[in-house]
């Protein structure tokens, strides 16, 4: 335990202090935004965080006090940490000012902000608007949900351009953000533990544009539950685009970008004129990935990207690890891992970019109902082994869906009993659960996968 850490909280807490709630990436970052500027600040984790050696702040371990914490001038929470805690909620109550980190980001960044939310293929879309605009002399850093915290993009300096991955925790807990340009590319059902509604976590979304007015951007889903944001966004001022899927022509269809399925191809508008990519020659497979490519593609078409630049990343873009990546060839199958599906949805789009399949899935499954998914299921999958902790609602929806299936509990016993089926299926992990019953994360999930496909030998 690092030794900054106090347990005595009778000392702490001042109108002039800052109280961090929740030690992770997050908290780190802001103990060092803060201590930068010489603010003073106290951290606070309700379980044993690891603190870095260059942070010198004092670190309280333990159940959150709002006694203690009302004492502070202002509350900063991990996104992590639910914003209804009941010992935030008693904070809010005495009129103590509570925020996230984004709110201090907006404070202090100046420059070109783009964002994007989404339920599923944030990190994508993020990867490849800062790929692509990386090619302009501006530049551009990425940061937020991605992984690297907003506030570490400010540490020398402010970048001209920010592109910043925003996850609906961050968004709730903000105020007062202000994108250029903004992009919303799904809501699907997720956090359903964390989240008291779907409206809710709509409405948390939703905040993203909040701040946005003449000369911003926004794109939107085509579909009509969006109609009204984009009226109201339309309305403030705001230039509305919306994207998705097309049975017409781009110029038919009023949007701007997306996928023409009459002719194969991806689109994106560019000074007024379409461009087209050939779904066939983008390596990337899965029509929801295809979409926030299209996505990216025109937020570096409207910041100037020129399109032959954008035409080549379309069509080497190989995809990110752990989402629908092709691992390797072994015992006669195809080994795909889309181990980031941490939601039904997001399973639901892979399973439909195979024909049949054997699917590996299960883990914690956050409150989230499977019934949607079965028609899925039974046109997609083959068989199933499931895993984890929730096995019995897969089981449940597997069996109506009549779909054999195995409870293997593990990843390496589903990988060794997939690896004995004898059809030469591809073997898809895409989990439709969350991974902290058995693992750290969904990218250590992953990589036990691959592990364990290594461990089948000599590829077939
Ligand atoms: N903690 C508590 N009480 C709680 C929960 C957590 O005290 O109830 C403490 C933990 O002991 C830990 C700290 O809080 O020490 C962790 O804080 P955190 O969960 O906010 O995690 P960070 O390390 O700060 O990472 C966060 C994001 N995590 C979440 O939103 C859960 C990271 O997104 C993000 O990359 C990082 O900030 C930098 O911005 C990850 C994520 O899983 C990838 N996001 C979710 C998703 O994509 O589905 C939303």
């Amino acid at each position: 335990m690092n030794t900054a850490i106090d347990m005595d909280t009778r000392q702490l807490g001042t109108p002039d202090t800052v109280a961090i709630i929740g030690m992770g990436r997050t908290g780190c970052s802001l103990a060092r935004f803060l201590m930068r500027r010489g603010v003073r600040c106290v951290g606070f984790d309700e379980r044993d965080a690891k603190i870095p050696a260059d942070i010198s702040i004092r670190v309280q371990i333990g159940p959150l006090e709002p006694a203690v914490l009302t004492r502070f001038g202002k509350v900063v929470v991990s996104p992590g940490i639910a914003w209804n805690h009941p010992a935030l909620q008693r904070v809010r109550k005495a009129k103590v000012p509570v925020v996230g980190d984004l709110d201090l980001f907006a404070e202090h960044y100046k420059g070109t902000l783009i964002a994007v939310t989404g339920t599923n293929g944030k990190t994508t879309a993020v990867t490849m608007i800062a790929t692509l605009l990386e090619t302009l002399p501006e530049g551009i850093e990425k940061g937020g949900n991605i992984g690297m915290p907003m506030l570490d993009l400010l540490e020398s300096g402010a970048p001209e351009r920010v592109v910043l991955e925003l996850s609906s925790f961050q968004l709730e807990r903000s105020r007062i953000i202000h994108p250029k340009w903004a992009a919303l590319l799904n809501i699907q059902p997720d956090h359903a533990d964390a989240h008291t509604s779907p409206e809710e976590y709509a409405a948390a979304k939703f905040r993203l544009f909040e701040g946005q007015g003449e000369g911003d951007t926004a794109l939107l889903p085509g579909e009509a539950a969006f109609d009204a944001l984009a009226a109201q966004l339309r309305g403030r001022g705001v230039w509305v685009g919306r994207f998705g899927v097309t049975e017409q022509a781009a110029e038919a269809s009023g949007l701007i970008a997306g996928i023409e399925t009459g002719s194969g191809k991806m689109f994106w508008r560019q000074n007024d004129t379409f461009q087209r990519v050939h779904l066939a020659d983008m390596p990337i497979r899965g029509r929801h990935q295809q979409l926030n490519l299209a996505v990216a593609a025109q937020a570096a078409a409207d910041f100037g990207v020129h399109a032959s630049i954008i035409v080549e990343a379309m069509t080497t873009f190989q995809g990110l690890e752990h989402r629908l990546q092709l691992l390797r060839q072994a015992s006669g199958h195809a080994w795909y891992n889309d181990s980031k599906a941490t939601n039904p949805d997001a399973a639901k789009a892979a399973l439909e970019s195979f024909d049949r399949v054997i699917w590996i899935c299960g883990g914690l499954l956050k409150g989230l109902d499977l019934t949607p998914l079965q028609p899925v299921l039974r046109r997609h999958v083959e068989r199933a082994f499931v895993i984890g902790e929730d096995g019995a609602p897969f089981l449940k929806a597997l069996a109506a869906a009549d779909v054999p299936a195995t409870y293997a509990r593990t990843i390496d016993r589903a990988v060794m009993m997939a690896s004995d089926d004898r059809s030469s299926l591809p073997v898809l992990l895409s989990p439709a659960a969350a991974s902290m019953d058995q693992f750290s994360n969904y990218a250590a999930r992953g990589a036990a996968f691959a592990d364990a496909i290594d461990g089948l030998g000599v590829p077939a």
